[in-house]
């Protein structure tokens, strides 16, 4: 996996550890210069959509494509598999191919998505989601990062028109078939000891925003009884969660970010964001309800109000049988495993027949810097991607 070694140093994070790459800065502008430079050296045309997603071509492109990629941007402080293992086995797929003398009878087509993890603008699979249409143009421009900037500005200061963004018919009846590889997030494959695995289902899942209000104040000059301090009801809410996830068949809910206004140690804060990322097979807004309910029942007793924001939604994904067990003819009659993990081939699943490939990861850990999977397990991985395009595309 010399390509991941190549990277290796992109993005690292002397804070956090792990990686921390976000659509736009310099981390991920580093790795779309690697990956167009390693595309072109195979013989690939380049080009980037109106959605910032990039395309590497084998062949003229045109509609019945098969399409393999992922994404190069990470969660903050995360490991160096999620997203960047998809794109660096898609080259050396590639390769392998071009060196067996093979021929695509169909173009074929390395993708890189932008902004999968949502980790500067919040919105998962932003990029994939822009291209499908499934968030508006206008709701994405004003998308805000943490520092308060927006997606628009974002794109015009990285050379893009933010003007342009928007459903893309022309990529779209381009893709014939998408087929991602991943890293597992989970132990399905430690447990079933094999190296790859087809997906067969995307858990659904969303992200809310709770905004907790109250008054800032003194803490030191501030009597208990005269306070609304919003985060009690923030700390109550992330408890109340886990409960009515643990409560939720296959529910789960996580709180890892939690912003107080102004986070000040000795200031009683005036608001608290609460971003809850909460899945179930129902998508799970009938879980998120609940938690809502219980979170105006704890503002109230704070003398509290609460604003609830869904930022994105998505149902359970199943993907379709006919090209997952073409694939498991393909391999040897893989296994096949669900994932509690969001991923572009979730959204392309709606458009177009979408399958995955996940590679072991020994530890079972992702999102973190213990993320892991071995460079024979890597090879398994791309070998196998290499015999699908190869299928698909023969
Ligand atoms: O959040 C997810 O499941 C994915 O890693 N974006
Ligand atoms: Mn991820
Ligand atoms: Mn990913
Ligand atoms: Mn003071």
């Amino acid at each position: 996996m010399s390509g991941l070694n190549a990277i290796a140093g992109i993005g690292a994070d002397q804070r956090r550890g792990g990686y921390s790459r976000h659509v736009f800065d310099d981390a991920e502008r580093h790795l779309r210069e690697w990956f167009v430079e390693q595309a072109q050296n195979r013989g690939l045309a380049v080009e980037t959509d109106a959605n910032t997603n990039i395309w590497a071509w084998w062949g003229q492109p045109g509609p019945g494509a098969v399409v393999t990629g992922s994404h190069l941007d990470s969660v903050p402080g995360g490991g160096a598999f999620d997203g960047p293992l998809g794109v660096v086995s898609a080259l050396e797929a590639v390769e392998l191919l071009r060196e067996r003398g093979f021929q695509p009878r169909t173009p074929l087509a390395v993708v890189v998505f932008a902004e999968e993890e949502g980790g500067r603008f919040g919105v998962p699979c932003l990029g994939s989601r822009l291209m499908t249409g499934t968030i508006h143009p206008d709701h994405a421009r004003n998308l805000r990062d943490p520092d308060g900037g927006t997606l628009a500005e974002a794109m015009r200061s990285f050379g893009a028109d933010p003007a342009r963004i928007g459903r893309d018919e022309t990529a779209l009846v381009r893709i014939g078939t998408f087929v991602e590889l991943h890293v597992e997030q989970g132990k399905g494959l430690i447990d079933l000891d094999r190296p790859v695995a087809v997906a067969d289902s995307i858990l659904g899942h969303g992200r809310w925003r709770f905004r907790f209000s109250g008054q800032g104040n003194h803490a030191g000059a501030t009597l208990i009884d005269d306070r609304n301090d919003p985060m009690l009801p923030a700390a109550q809410l992330v408890l109340a969660a886990r409960r009515t996830a643990a409560a939720t068949p296959d529910g789960r809910a996580t709180v890892g970010r939690l912003v107080p206004t102004p986070g000040g140690t000795n200031v009683i804060a005036s608001t608290v964001d609460v971003h809850l990322d909460a899945r179930a097979p129902s998508g799970a807004r009938s879980m998120v309800d609940d938690i809502a309910g219980r979170a105006r029942e704890f503002a109230a007793q704070e003398g509290c109000q609460v604003e609830v924001v869904e930022e994105s939604f998505g149902d359970t994904v199943h993907f379709d049988p006919a090209l997952r067990d073409r694939l498991r003819g393909v391999l040897d009659d893989v296994p096949v495993l669900p994932t509690g993990a969001g991923h572009d081939a979730g959204v392309l699943a709606a458009e177009k027949p979408t399958a995955m490939l996940f590679v072991r990861n020994p530890t079972g850990i992702s999102h973190a810097p213990e993320e892991h999977a071995t460079a024979e397990d890597c090879e398994e991985g791309s070998h196998a991607l290499a015999r699908v395009l190869a299928d698909l595309a023969g």
